[in-house]
């Protein structure tokens, strides 16, 4: 078994909310093993970069924004297919959309608002992970 690695955040939202707990838990119960974790108050630089593909795009201010409201949780996860798995577990980008059963899907909220407050961000593919996991853990 290859294991790989991937960047796991659980959001500001999902901190707020009570949410790191049952997060890590579907990590874990998963079979993923958490390497490394740290609470992170994210600065705009570090969000720039993090976010560096979405530069531009009419909902990166409000992304940011809402990325630097409150303390983050990062995670070093790894496992065989961790990348594709979490983003898998994670479901999708919007939690109206998100499948039941999925972390988004069974615990997003969508406010209506301008950000979708999604609860977790994972990398997607092995460039991203290395990328994501050399600024939260440099
Ligand atoms: P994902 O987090 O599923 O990888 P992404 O990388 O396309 O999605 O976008 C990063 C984050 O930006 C996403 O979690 C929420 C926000 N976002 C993406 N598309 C959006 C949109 N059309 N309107 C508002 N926020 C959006
Ligand atoms: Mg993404």
């Amino acid at each position: 078994m290859s294991a790989e690695e991937t960047l796991i955040l659980v959001k500001p939202d999902g901190v707020a909310r009570g949410l790191t707990g049952e997060i890590l838990r579907r990590i874990e119960a998963k079979g993923y093993t958490i390497t490394d974790l740290r609470m992170v108050r994210a600065d705009r630089e570090l969000l720039t970069a993090h976010y560096a593909e979405h530069e531009g795009k009419p909902f990166f201010e409000p992304l940011v924004e809402f990325m630097s409201s409150g303390p983050v949780v990062a995670v070093r996860a790894s496992g065989h297919r961790v990348i594709e798995g979490f983003r898998s577990l994670a479901g999708a980008t919007d939690p109206t959309a998100a499948a039941p059963g999925t972390i988004r899907g069974d615990l997003g909220r969508d406010w209506g608002l301008n950000v979708q407050q999604n609860l977790v961000h994972g990398s997607d593919s092995t460039l991203s992970a290395e990328r994501e996991l050399g600024l939260w853990f440099s």
